[in-house]
């Protein structure tokens, strides 16, 4: 397994309001990405990445357990907002992977996104924006709580998975994402969808993990 991770805050953003978590000895990756019109959007997507990191979690867990390091994370987010007046509302989507071998698990709140290519070379959106047109309806630290989206994926040796924030995913078409996941090692198609996405304009911050199985 080969895994490759990239962040970018492109063309127009003043800060980076993305985060990744690469733990590949534990077999668990993740994107946030810190919402947009709300204060300390990088204080909440750093929050959930470093939740994430001390919680544990490992290929070895538990569905269970990667919906409750999410809802952990989700507290931790709102803990660090308590009382800060600049820290009010702030919240981050997040995307995690727990990677066993041939299956992986996905576990999603917000539209960070998760796509397979699958060994035949097809793309699959894994998982399914909660929110759309920049209105997201679930997110970590947001007062209404949040429950996860999760999935199992069967991810044999030559099939690809793909941990993308917004700013790849609306600057780049499927199909491209598609032949540019395919391309090159892990470290080359996870540079080429972020070249992607900067040469498409780079309106937004862009992170991408690429995980080649
Ligand atoms: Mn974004």
């Amino acid at each position: 397994m080969q895994v490759a991770a990239r962040t970018e805050v492109g063309h127009v953003r003043a800060r980076n309001e993305d985060a990744l978590l690469v733990a590949e000895e534990d077999g668990v990756v993740a994107v946030f990405d810190g919402l947009g019109g709300h204060p300390s959007g990088d204080v909440a997507s750093a929050t959930a990445a470093q939740s994430l990191r001390e919680s544990g979690l490992t290929a070895a867990s538990s569905a269970e357990d990667l919906v409750a390091a999410l809802q952990a994370a989700h507290h931790a987010v709102g803990a660090a907002a308590d009382g800060d007046p600049g820290r009010v509302g702030m919240a981050t989507t997040a995307v995690v992977a727990t990677l066993a071998g041939s299956t992986a698990r996905v576990a999603h709140v917000g539209d960070s996104r998760a796509y397979l290519l699958d060994v035949d070379g097809r793309l699959q959106q894994v998982t399914e924006d909660h929110g759309m047109g920049g209105y997201i309806t679930q997110a970590l630290g947001l007062d209404r709580g949040v429950e996860p989206d999760l999935v199992e994926l069967a991810t044999p040796p030559q099939s690809r998975l793909l941990l993308c924030s917004d700013g790849l995913s609306n600057m780049v078409d499927a199909a491209d994402i598609g032949a540019l996941l395919g391309a090159g090692d892990a470290a080359v198609a996870c540079d080429s969808l972020v070249e992607a996405a900067l040469d498409r304009g780079g309106i937004d911050n862009v992170t991408v993990v690429v995980v080649a199985f």
